[in-house]
């Protein structure tokens, strides 16, 4: 009976890993540009997102140059509008509309992901992820933009008037609309997808588990 048990148990964990993984993840691009700065240079380069799965976080890869030395805001915009440059692009992604925040305060816009930190180089390269951002479901950040800001956002810590709104982080210096950069011929997600199968795999785990074990 035990090793029936411990059959079923590993069989179960298997087939959730096997839920867990997508062949395919969701990506994302986004390429930069910026009006030309004083200096004659312009900012660009792309910003990249992955998920892996429905509900998951989305890892976020910043590869930009010509960028001043120093902290600039970083945000992801409602809109996918350049026809105006970065100016029609809209406010910070802002669905719950609740007060501007940094990316691990409790609140925040979706949309903000913080600062970006650039050294005299004037060249970043990083990776991180973020649990609120998606690339699925009714708050897809795709269609919608990213924008780097000239000054670091205060996080709606400052005493400016905009910083519970915008963080104060000052101009446009580069801005992109986010589009999709996948294989996938479906998005997932959109009936629970993959997440919905994980879960139902681990609740039969339990059920499962809890039957063996009392005929034991
Ligand atoms: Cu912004
Ligand atoms: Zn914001």
């Amino acid at each position: 009976m035990l090793r029936l048990l411990t059959i079923t148990l590993a069989l179960c964990a298997t087939l959730s890993a096997a839920a867990q993984t997508r062949s395919t993840p969701m990506e994302a691009i986004a390429t930069l540009t910026g009006p030309v700065q004083a200096d004659n240079t312009q900012v660009k380069g792309n910003v990249t997102f992955i998920q892996n799965d429905c509900g998951q976080s989305v890892h976020v890869r910043i590869q930009l140059e010509n960028v001043k030395e120093g902290k600039h805001g970083f945000h992801i915009h409602e809109k996918g509008d350049l026809s105006n440059g970065c100016t029609s692009l809209g406010g910070h992604y802002n669905p719950d509309k609740v007060d501007h925040g940094a990316p691990h305060h409790e609140v925040r816009h979706v949309g903000d992901l913080g600062n970006i930190e650039v050294n005299s180089t004037g060249i970043i390269d990083i990776t991180y992820s973020d649990a609120v951002i998606s690339l699925n479901g009714k708050r897809t950040i795709i269609g919608r933009s990213v924008v780097l800001h000239e000054l670091e956002d205060d996080l709606g810590q400052g005493n400016h008037t905009d910083s519970k709104k915008t963080g104060n982080a000052g101009g446009r210096i580069a801005c992109g609309v986010i589009g999709i950069n996948s294989d996938l011929e479906e998005w997932p997600c959109r009936d629970g997808g993959a997440g919905a199968l994980r879960q139902s795999m681990a609740i039969v785990t339990v059920v499962v588990g809890l039957i063996l074990s009392r005929g034991l």
